[in-house]
């Protein structure tokens, strides 16, 4: 069967009338990657859902089908979002497909260039705050209401229900749940999601045990680790650089309800795992690297069980921020366009 996105393959499970308008871009059916490399360091079976296939580079494709999608029904003509980059690339996206306009609010100096170029060139209203993520938030939440515009960062309901396909992906591929599900936390909706699909796909008998969901935080903004807000957060993983998370007790209850836990990487880590997976040919994001960093400490620590299959999600790609790539690696060398001087500088 051909794909149609992740509304079509799993309407009986998503509130979508039959009449009902469906604005898709085909998210959805992203790889599940067995990693030979993390595997053999953990002896774990690790697998990676690598969603920076998704049409706009992230997982937030999967909410923001459903969300725009319900927004265009209601006659909504536009929609707004804070965000770190990911949330704003995909709305400007899905808004552009449907026809609305699309307003997004960003923290000045935060939000990795491709992410910004993605609003930018679907024709998104782009407005920069002197201020972070948790501000531009707060006043986005308080526009719905006295302007016509529907919010759509993942306090938007429908956001969330999208986003639970990414559960039943892996469990259609793996005809089980994982053992351990690793994800990174920023407004902690995506961990929220996957524990209602797991819990959602066990109900209904499809799989026979739920996985203990680890969510993972940077330690410069790890809010739900320390059980307070951070006013100034900080990390490199800008997309994940949020202090006072929207679905907070979301991840809690994911966390506490299975067995699992909210724990935080060091900015060093979350790189090193960065270049590790992009070593094995997946490029992702650094924020996506965190749950691999924090597959690896948790792994050093004996905490995972040896030969359970653990599920990192690799939420965005690498190419949304590509300044660190090449900071990291050295400058390509400029020779003369002859056969003598390539062969020379490639140490032939
Ligand atoms: C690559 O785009 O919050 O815990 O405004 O872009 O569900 O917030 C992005 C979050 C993980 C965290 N990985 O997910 C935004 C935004 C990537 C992300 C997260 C984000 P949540």
């Amino acid at each position: 069967m051909t794909w149609r996105g992740v509304i079509e393959q799993y309407r009986s499970r998503l509130d979508v009338d039959d009449g009902t308008h469906i604005v898709t871009l085909g998210e959805g059916n992203t790889p599940l990657l067995h990693s030979q490399r993390l595997s053999e360091k953990t002896g774990l079976e690790v697998y990676l859902k690598y969603e920076g296939t998704n049409p706009t580079g992230s997982f937030k494709d999967r909410g923001m089908t459903m969300a725009i999608t319900k927004a265009a029904a209601s006659g909504a003509e536009a929609v707004v979002c804070a965000s770190t980059g990911n949330t704003s690339a995909s709305a400007a996206a899905y808004a552009a497909r449907a026809g609305m306009l699309c307003v997004v609010l960003i923290p000045s100096g935060n939000v990795a260039s491709g992410k910004l170029a993605q609003a930018l060139v679907h024709g998104a209203k782009v407005v920069e705050i002197k201020g972070n993520f948790d501000q531009a938030f707060e006043i986005t939440r308080k526009l719905e209401g006295p302007y016509p515009v529907v919010v759509v960062n993942s306090t938007n309901p429908y956001r969330l229900e999208g986003q639970k396909t990414g559960a039943f992906e892996i469990c259609d591929r793996l005809e089980r749940a994982p053992d351990y599900h690793l994800i990174p936390v920023g407004n902690a909706g995506n961990i929220t999601s996957y524990w209602r699909g797991y819990r959602e796909y066990k109900a209904d008998g499809l799989i026979g045990s739920l996985p203990q969901m680890f969510g993972f935080q940077a330690q410069g903004s790890a809010p739900i680790v320390l059980g307070y807000p951070v006013e100034s957060p900080k990390t490199i993983a800008t997309a994940i650089r949020i202090g006072r998370p929207a679905s907070w007790e979301g991840a809690n209850n994911a966390a506490s309800e299975s067995g699992g836990q909210i724990c935080s990487v060091s900015d060093r880590s979350i790189l090193e795992a960065y270049r590790l997976l992009a070593f094995e040919g997946v490029f992702a994001e650094l924020a996506s690297s965190a749950p691999v960093a924090g597959l690896l400490q948790l792994s050093a620590e004996g905490r995972l069980e040896k030969g359970k299959t653990a599920v990192c999600v690799l939420t965005g790609h690498g190419l949304k921020d590509p300044s660190w790539a090449i900071s990291g690696a050295p400058r390509p060398e400029l020779v003369e366009a002859n056969i003598d001087t390539v062969a020379r500088a490639f140490g032939f």
